[in-house]
């Protein structure tokens, strides 16, 4: 059932069809679907599993991008089924950004609605976020942990840096990394980190330890 409609989706979503993929989901959450479900089995592997058909490079280019933008339109439209949907909010502030030259937000957007979900005060505060507008929110917005979403490990030179810096300047902050990138350990081992959560079930896992602690 949920594999044909799937199949429906990303049908709609090949042929850009935006309203008709909006709606497509609505329906699912006005049915009594999670955001988890949503989340898990529709827009993440809509775009990780993508795989452009055409030998045309310009097309697949363009393609990706409408996907990413249809996939954006529904994480912002369907927000007041997050709001409907999250738990007991726990006294704990987390800060989402993409470091430096990572433009890849999906993933980052998609966290840290997991993490509002789970009853943090979570805030995304952007991709491609400089260093100093990084620590400059620490400063400001003094959070209990900061979570960088990396994907492409070009940008792991910059997140080293960053954290870095973040562990002389706010010892007490956290660090958690996420993202593709961070998949692979030899990448991982380079940087100054506390903890690595990348699927709703390792936020909740991470949020049980807090809770016991
Ligand atoms: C969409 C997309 C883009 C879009 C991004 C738009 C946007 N606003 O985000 C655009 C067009 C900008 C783009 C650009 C590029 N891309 Co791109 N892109 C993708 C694509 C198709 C999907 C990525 C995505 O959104 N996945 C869905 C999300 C939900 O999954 P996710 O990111 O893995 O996140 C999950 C977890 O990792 C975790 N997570 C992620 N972050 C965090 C953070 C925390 C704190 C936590 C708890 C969890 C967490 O939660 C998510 C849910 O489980 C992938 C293909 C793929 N297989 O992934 C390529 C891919 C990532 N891109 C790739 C590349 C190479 C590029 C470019 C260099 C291409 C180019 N030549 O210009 C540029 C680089 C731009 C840059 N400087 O960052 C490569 C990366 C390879 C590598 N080196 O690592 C991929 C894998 C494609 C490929 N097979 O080659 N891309």
């Amino acid at each position: 059932m949920i594999e044909n409609k799937y199949k429906e989706f990303i049908n709609k979503l090949d042929n850009e069809l935006k309203d008709d993929c909006l709606l497509l989901i609505i329906e699912l959450f006005e049915n009594g679907a999670t955001i988890k479900e949503i989340y898990d089995n529709y827009l993440i592997p809509a775009l990780a599993r993508y795989e452009c058909n055409s030998s045309v490079e310009e097309i697949c280019i363009w393609k990706e991008h409408a996907r990413t933008s249809i996939i954006r339109t529904i994480l912002e439209s369907t927000y007041p089924y997050l709001i409907k949907q999250k738990n007991k909010t726990i006294n704990k502030r987390i800060l989402i950004a993409c470091p430096q030259l990572e433009y890849h937000e999906i993933g980052a957007i998609i966290a840290t609605n997991y993490f509002i979900l789970e009853g943090f005060d979570a805030k995304y505060i952007g991709a491609n976020t400089p260093s100093e507008q990084i620590i400059s929110a620490l400063k400001i917005l003094k959070p209990d942990y900061i979570a960088l979403s990396i994907t492409n490990y070009y940008n792991m030179v910059a997140t080293k840096k960053l954290t870095e810096k973040i562990k002389l300047e706010y010892p007490n902050i956290k660090i958690i990394i996420g993202g593709q990138a961070a998949r692979n350990e030899t990448t991982l081992s380079q940087l100054n980190y506390d903890y690595l959560i990348q699927t709703h079930e390792d936020i909740q896992k991470f949020k049980d330890g807090i809770l016991w602690n």
